[in-house]
């Protein structure tokens, strides 16, 4: 197995009452399961093999829909699980400063990012994006697409994700997806995002 599931840094519960146990157990512990699962049963045999998910991700329009989906499930949950944990608090240092640079301010970038999540029809994923040039944009994805795959819309490197699917808030928050959203700004690694700015 080349591509392991990430192991969490906090409990299922850590994120609680913003977002509950079971569902963090479940999309974790199957969804996500599957995902990497799957991405190494699509990877195993062919010349992917070895590769980085980044590497295959730059020509994935090439690849199969399992290659696509499977290792865009994976990754996109990795970034997901690290970029939230318990305890929130605000932007800080670089990151606040290339926030309030792309969107003006921290309000501007929260709303701007909480629209793009909430507009998403169907499943898929909000993203804050650093492009090449170092500037900051927020996009969004269908499926388990990410902006590091040569058919995103808006390419870049994401610092900071959102997943829409409803797996990811059906149990607490049944079709109340802005809820959710509202509700992922409690629980935020700032320190993970900056870290990701800066990589
Ligand atoms: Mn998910």
């Amino acid at each position: 197995m080349s591509f392991k599931l990430t192991e969490l840094s906090y409990d299922y519960n850590a994120l609680e009452p913003y977002i509950d146990a079971r569902t963090m157990e479940i999309h974790h512990s199957k969804h996500h399961a599957a995902y990497t699962a799957n991405f190494n049963k699509a990877v195993e045999g062919t010349a992917l093999e070895g590769k980085s998910a980044e590497e295959i991700f730059a020509g994935v329009s090439s690849q199969s829909a399992a290659v696509r989906n499977n290792g865009g499930g994976f990754y996109n949950h990795d970034l997901y699980w690290s970029v939230m944990g318990p305890g929130g608090g605000e932007p800080t240092g670089d990151l606040l400063e290339a926030i309030n640079k792309g969107f003006g301010s921290v309000a501007d970038f929260k709303a701007k990012f909480s629209t793009a999540a909430a507009t998403r029809f169907g499943s898929g994923w909000a993203w804050l994006v650093k492009q090449a040039d170092g500037s900051l944009v927020v996009s969004s994805t269908p499926n388990q697409d990410n902006p590091l795959m040569d058919v995103a819309d808006v390419k870049g490197t994401p610092v900071l994700g959102i997943d829409v699917w409803e797996h990811a808030y059906y149990l607490n928050y049944q079709n109340r997806r802005p809820e959710y959203i509202e509700a992922f700004w409690n629980v935020i690694n700032w320190e993970e995002v900056a870290k990701r700015l800066k990589a």
